[in-house]
């Protein structure tokens, strides 16, 4: 069965890591209130997400796995290309790890370390994955990467294949994009060889806003979780029939953006602190920025990747680029 190794308890307080209790209070009573889109993933959140990715609206993950499906010798000889044998397959916000299931039998990794915040759902998708592939080398990662991104020891330093699928980097605003890809493009931080990474694709914002907003109401569930996660993480009293969902497409910004609405004027209480919401007022939960074939190339040249491929689909809706480091 796999290692795992839980670097994230919900309140660890490591050095110049604020907690999560600390960093919502901040977030939440700030002028304009947000909350981080990594809230969304606890154990529930997960199973909301995987979810989503089976409704018909949310057209991302099928896309995708097509892509990959219509592609994957020509991406495992991308990677061989470049030297690459036997990889560490670093999957960052596994979940369930069901992508990298499809992909692991064409790179063949010598070792597969998926990373998700969500750590108990982790733990069990990990087991799973080692009984179809019992002779692999897993180490699972509880672990908030958008903070920091040390891997322990047990982690092959060479070889390094960065698996970042689904389209999450759009959770980043571009200048925290470039930053987070120029971490793993540094090969004496992250020590990549190489980035494998899947990226939503600007098109009409029908198709786009109703992906956010499913007529089942599983994303509207999705989001009013991140405040029972919110309450558990940092005893807060969020009552969630007083929120509602919003996602909208700003094409200036060329970015989908959830919201929870306060239906009434509210207010929330947590140790120490609370904060007035007016009816109407939103809480912004997640950006998901949407980047063209050109803008993703250009970002990931700026970070320090060089030799990129892409793969899309016919509609040219998703895309999968691999990148050198
Ligand atoms: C997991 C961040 C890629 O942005 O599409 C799905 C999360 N949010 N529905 C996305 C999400 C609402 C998803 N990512």
């Amino acid at each position: 069965s796999p290692q795992f190794i839980n670097l994230y308890d919900g309140k660890t307080t490591r050095q110049n890591v604020q907690s999560p209790a600390s960093e919502l209070a901040q977030s939440i009573s700030a002028a304009a209130a947000s909350a981080s889109p990594k809230y969304f993933y606890n154990a529930l959140g997960s199973k909301l997400f995987e979810a989503i990715t089976q409704l018909d609206e949310y057209y991302p993950t099928r896309t995708e796995a097509a892509i990959f499906q219509a592609n994957h010798s020509q991406i495992a000889q991308a990677i061989s290309q470049t030297g690459i044998s036997q990889p560490c397959l670093i999957d960052l916000g596994a979940g369930n790890c069901a992508k990298a299931a499809t992909l692991i039998p064409h790179i063949l990794p010598h070792q597969y370390v998926p990373i998700d915040i969500s750590t108990d759902f982790l733990e069990d998708a990990a087991e799973q994955l080692q009984q179809n592939f019992p002779a692999l080398d897993i180490i699972g990662l509880g672990m908030d990467f958008s903070s920091q991104l040390e891997l322990p020891p047990q982690v092959q330093t060479h070889d390094r294949v960065f698996f970042y699928p689904g389209s999450s980097l759009g959770n980043f605003e571009p200048a925290q994009a470039l930053d987070f890809l120029s971490l793993i493009a540094n090969p004496a931080q992250g020590n990549a060889s190489g980035l494998l990474i899947g990226i939503d694709l600007v098109k009409d914002s029908a198709t786009l806003e109703a992906a956010y907003d499913d007529a089942l109401g599983v994303t509207g569930a999705f989001n009013k979780n991140l405040l029972l996660n919110a309450n558990s993480l940092m005893a807060s009293d969020f009552n969630l029939r007083q929120w509602q969902h919003v996602a909208l497409f700003n094409r200036e910004q060329s970015r989908i953006e959830m919201h929870l609405e306060a239906k009434q004027d509210l207010t929330v209480s947590w140790p120490g602190q609370q904060r007035d919401f007016k009816s109407g007022e939103r809480m912004l939960t997640e950006y998901s920025y949407k980047y063209t074939l050109d803008s993703m190339t250009e970002l990931l040249q700026q970070a320090g990747f060089k030799n990129i491929k892409h793969w899309t689909d016919s509609q040219q809706w998703f895309a999968v680029f691999w990148a050198e480091v």
